[in-house]
């Protein structure tokens, strides 16, 4: 399998983050593409290409010009006024606020985010847009005939909505490379959400349309971020009635409640028959994962990749998240060869 990669994702290094009360080193650090990078190379997965530059359109497809425009001018105008510490909203207009948007930075920072989880530093925007363009470079090498393709994404995008910042996330890889998926002549892609947390960008982005599937399995919003999205309930609106499906779990979720969510969510895709999946990969559903409360272990990981090459469709992976940054190369990397491994038998090609 080819995996697509930046260096470029060095450039975003938060310093810190609120977390229970505490300023900790940010959880979302450079080192956990490091290692899924190093466990490519050492299992000899497939090749490892640099991403090509689409430029800014394929992302104007899912995102807000004004948002794009403030997220990649946001750090010229924040230096200009002598501050040099990363950019962190801490205002937002909730309930009793007026749904007005701001023009100067602070302000702006807060219509344009929903969590103080996306600190934007000197290289965000760069990192962010390569991250992007590494998702666009793999769905166009499967655009060229191939089958699957890892995009080895970071920062995360699957929290990212239209025009709102947050969770890690600034823009949206997965919900990016389905456009793309659409814009070249796919008519259905189903996008399998199997992050720890729910996917509420992508979920957003999507909701009222029937030519993306989105199905995610996470935490339950009742005790987990992002809390005010994920629910069964949210089955999509409008055109896009029926075409999301959300699996919200109980903390301490093992491979018996997990898998079985995971064996609904392809019932359904298989039901809905895209001509394409994007998988939003994440794991930070691991048992050691330190901001998760799921326990799968790390064979898991072969069986979750061999139950998605099951449905004998081409496969997109995007990263997403995984915090257990030793065990992350192994978990991700394992997705993908159980991926392989079951093609290989013969399922499916
Ligand atoms: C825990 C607070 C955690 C933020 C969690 C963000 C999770 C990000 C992610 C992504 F894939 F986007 F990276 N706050 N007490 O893993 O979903
Ligand atoms: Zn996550």
């Amino acid at each position: 399998m080819l995996t697509i990669y930046s260096d470029d994702h060095h450039l975003h290094h938060g310093r810190c983050e609120l977390i229970d009360g505490q300023l900790m080193p940010c959880f979302e650090m450079p080192s956990r593409a490091d290692h899924v990078l190093q466990r490519v190379k050492d299992r000899e997965l497939g090749p490892v290409e640099a991403p090509r530059d689409f430029g800014r359109a394929p992302i104007e497809r899912i995102h807000d010009k004004g948002y794009l425009d403030f997220f990649q001018g946001a750090w010229q105008r924040w230096i200009a006024t002598g501050r040099e510490d990363d950019i962190m909203p801490f205002t937002w207009p909730a309930r009793t606020l007026r749904a007005i948007k701001p023009t100067t930075l602070l302000g702006e920072l807060g219509y344009y985010s929903f969590d103080g989880g996306a600190p934007i530093t000197a290289g965000t925007w760069q990192a962010a847009y390569s991250a992007a363009q590494v998702a666009l470079t793999a769905q166009a090498s499967m655009q060229a005939g191939a089958y699957s393709a890892f995009a080895l994404c970071r920062p995360p995008g699957h929290h990212a909505a239209s025009d709102v910042m947050g969770g890690y996330c600034y823009l949206n890889n997965a919900a990016i490379a389905a456009q793309a998926f659409l814009d070249q002549g796919h008519k259905r892609v189903a996008i399998l959400d199997v992050d720890y947390h729910h996917g509420n960008g992508t979920q957003a982005i999507f909701y009222e349309r029937s030519d993306v599937f989105f199905a995610s399995i996470h935490g339950h919003p009742e005790f987990e971020f992002p809390f005010f999205l994920g629910y069964a309930d949210e089955v999509g609106e409008g055109a896009g009635e029926g075409f999301n499906i959300n699996y919200p779990l109980p903390e301490g979720s093992a491979w018996d409640v997990w898998g079985a969510a995971l064996d609904a969510s392809c019932q359904r895709i298989d039901d809905y028959a895209p001509d394409v999946i994007v998988v939003s990969l994440g794991v930070d559903t691991f048992k050691n994962d330190p901001i998760s409360q799921f326990k799968l272990d790390s064979p898991d990981y072969l069986n979750m990749g061999k139950r998605i090459a099951a449905l004998g469709k081409p496969t997109l992976f995007v990263m997403e998240g995984g915090y257990a940054v030793e065990e992350i190369g192994i978990n991700a990397v394992n997705v993908l060869e159980g991926f392989e491994a079951a093609l290989k038998e013969g399922a499916h090609a």
